[in-house]
């Protein structure tokens, strides 16, 4: 039987622990069969990033297409897309293929390193989230997307609400005690753990991926969404994050669908 099918449309980190090098690797892992095209080429590792080219948006374009032509995928997710212009074409281009995407609003690197132009948020907002099944912000990027400063568990809330207008979204807990924020038209707290680590380059990739995996496998989205918490959280533990070894073939590609 074939696998199920995912695409990641995001940059590419060389050193291998964000983008669409994580994604792919998360994909494979959970069995689906990944697929990439890349908005952008950044020059960086865990603590900088040097430098960022930007793919043009005709060769994006193509990347697309030839991928579409030759797969029949359903879901995709999106990462760094870095300027305004590639979020509208790349929101044409899913419309256009009638995909399921999770949108991962990549602002920032967590090294602090930019990875986007000015005008992200409100492109995203403007062009790709009406027409997402899911926006995965960490808490600076939800304070971002919905003008709230956040403070504590119940700004969250707010700023899950406001982007909830446009799109079912799950603020991600890292800083929250670990617990994610699940808004579909009414608020679910995800309990979680917060695990102190140094170790979260690509977190938020990999969570974003792990999303798009399950639900390319069957599941629904509230099934998706703590299974790919606890995967993220169980290999920020062991300390795997970028290579999701044996210990996560064993526990996560799971039984059912
Ligand atoms: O985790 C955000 C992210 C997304 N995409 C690329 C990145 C990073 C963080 O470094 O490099 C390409």
């Amino acid at each position: 039987m074939n696998p199920p099918l995912a695409l990641s449309v995001a940059g590419f980190d060389p050193s291998g622990g964000a983008g669409v090098l994580a994604d792919v690797k998360t994909f494979h892992s959970l069995e689906v069969y990944g697929t990439a095209v890349i908005t952008a080429l950044t020059a960086q590792n865990v603590k900088r990033v040097a430098g960022v080219e930007e793919v043009s948006l005709d060769f994006v374009e193509k990347q697309l297409d030839l991928v579409m032509e030759e797969y029949p995928i359903h879901y995709a997710k999106t990462g760094m897309l870095h300027s305004p212009e590639m979020v509208k074409l790349v929101a044409r281009k899913l419309e256009e293929y009638q995909l399921d995407v999770v949108v991962d609003p990549v602002m920032v690197a967590g090294s602090g390193g930019m990875l986007s132009q000015k005008g992200m948020s409100r492109a995203l907002k403007k062009y790709l989230l009406p027409q997402a099944v899911l926006v995965t912000p960490n808490l600076q990027e939800a304070q971002e997307l919905s003008g709230i400063r956040i403070m504590d568990e119940e700004d969250a809330i707010q700023a899950a609400k406001e982007i909830g207008r446009l799109v079912p979204v799950v603020v991600t807990g890292g800083h929250l005690h670990g617990h994610d924020i699940f808004y579909n038209g009414r608020v679910q707290i995800i309990k979680g753990e917060l695990i102190k680590s140094s170790h979260t380059h690509g977190s938020g990739c990999t969570y974003s991926a792990a999303v798009t995996a399950y639900l390319s496998r069957g599941l629904a989205l509230e099934e998706a969404l703590p299974r790919a918490a606890k995967l993220v959280k169980e290999a920020i533990r062991k300390g795997c994050l970028g290579t999701l070894n044996q210990f996560f073939l064993a526990d996560h590609r799971g039984t059912s669908k």
